[in-house]
C-alpha cells in the first residue's frame, strides 16, 4: 500500500485546457514543479553528474548508468483525490518503459495499434506467466532493442475509456542503464528527445501531468478518465513515497 507524504486535501479538475499558460500546458507547474528547461541540464537533474558514466563507441552500442550515489530530491505532496481503481470492474495489466539519459529521453513513435502516431515510452500487455518487470524489459527489447539491467517502478496509472469496461492497469518504469543502440521495431520508432523539446503535443494527453513527476526522480499514482483518446474527463494524481 503506497502512502503519500503531507496529505492534502483533494485536488481535481477537468480537462480541456485546465492550465493552457504553463509551458508544457497542465498541471505539473501548478502542482509546484519547475519548467521542463530547468531539467534539460544535467547539473539541474537530481543526482545526475560526477557519478553518470558513458561508454561505448560514439554510433554504436552504448551503455549509459547513472552512479549509485544519486540523491532523490524531497518528495512534495501534491493530489490526494485517490480513488481505488482496482474495486470498479475488469483490468488489465500493461508497462510502460522510460529510458531516460539527461538531458535526453527516449520515446517512441507508437506505428500500429492502440496510440498508433504518438510518442510513447514502450510497454505493453503483461503475458500470462510473466511478472509486471519480465514484461516491462521484454517490451523495451521488443519495441526498442535495447535490454535493461535495473528497471526503477515509478508510477501506477489506471486509465479508464468511456464504453470499455476494461480499465489498463498501467505500471511505469524508468531506467538510466540500457544496453545496445536503439532500432525501430514493426510497433515504435525510437528517438532520442531533449528534456526542453519533449514532443507533449504528439503525446497522450495525461503524460503532461505525470511524465514531469518522473523527470524528477519522484514517484506517482493516479487515474485518467478519458472520452475518446484525446478528451480527459476527469483524473487523479498523487505522489508516492513506496509503490
Ligand atoms: P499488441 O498489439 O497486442 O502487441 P502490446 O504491445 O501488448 O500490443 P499495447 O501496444 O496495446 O500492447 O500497449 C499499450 C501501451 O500504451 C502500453 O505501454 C501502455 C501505453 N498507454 C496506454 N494508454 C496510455 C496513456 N493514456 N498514456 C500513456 N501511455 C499509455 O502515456
Amino acid at each position: 500500500m503506497a502512502a503519500a507524504r503531507r496529505h492534502t486535501a483533494p485536488i481535481r479538475w477537468q480537462e480541456p485546457g485546465a492550465f493552457p499558460g504553463l509551458p508544457w500546458g497542465a498541471g505539473p507547474k501548478h502542482l509546484g514543479h519547475p519548467p521542463l528547461h530547468s531539467l534539460a541540464t544535467a547539473e539541474s537533474w537530481p543526482g545526475r553528474g560526477a557519478t553518470g558514466t558513458e561508454s561505448g563507441a560514439p554510433t554504436g552500442t552504448r551503455t549509459w548508468c547513472a552512479g549509485a550515489a544519486r540523491q532523490r530530491i524531497s518528495l512534495v505532496s501534491h493530489s490526494a483525490g485517490h480513488q481505488d481503481p482496482g474495486t470498479m470492474g475488469a483490468t488489465r495489466l500493461y508497462t510502460l518503459v522510460l529510458v531516460l539519459q539527461p538531458p535526453r529521453l527516449l520515446l517512441g513513435m507508437k506505428k500500429r495499434g492502440f496510440g498508433a502516431g504518438r510518442w510513447n515510452g514502450f510497454g505493453g500487455k503483461v503475458q500470462a506467466g510473466e511478472t509486471i518487470e519480465a514484461g516491462a524489459r521484454r517490451e523495451l527489447q521488443e519495441e526498442s532493442g535495447l535490454t535493461v539491467d535495473t528497471l526503477h517502478k515509478v508510477g501506477h496509472i489506471v486509465f479508464e475509456f468511456v464504453g470499455n469496461p476494461e480499465r489498463m492497469d498501467v505500471h511505469i518504469f524508468r531506467t538510466d542503464c540500457v544496453q545496445g543502440t536503439p532500432v525501430e521495431s514493426d510497433e515504435m520508432r525510437p528517438q532520442w528527445f531533449q528534456l526542453d523539446q519533449i514532443p507533449f503535443g504528439d503525446m497522450w494527453p495525461d503524460d503532461r501531468y505525470w511524465l514531469p513527476l518522473l523527470l524528477q526522480g519522484r514517484k506517482f499514482q493516479g487515474h485518467f478518465k478519458f472520452q475518446g483518446q484525446d478528451t480527459i474527463l476527469d483524473y487523479t494524481l498523487r505522489e508516492v513515497d513506496v509503490l
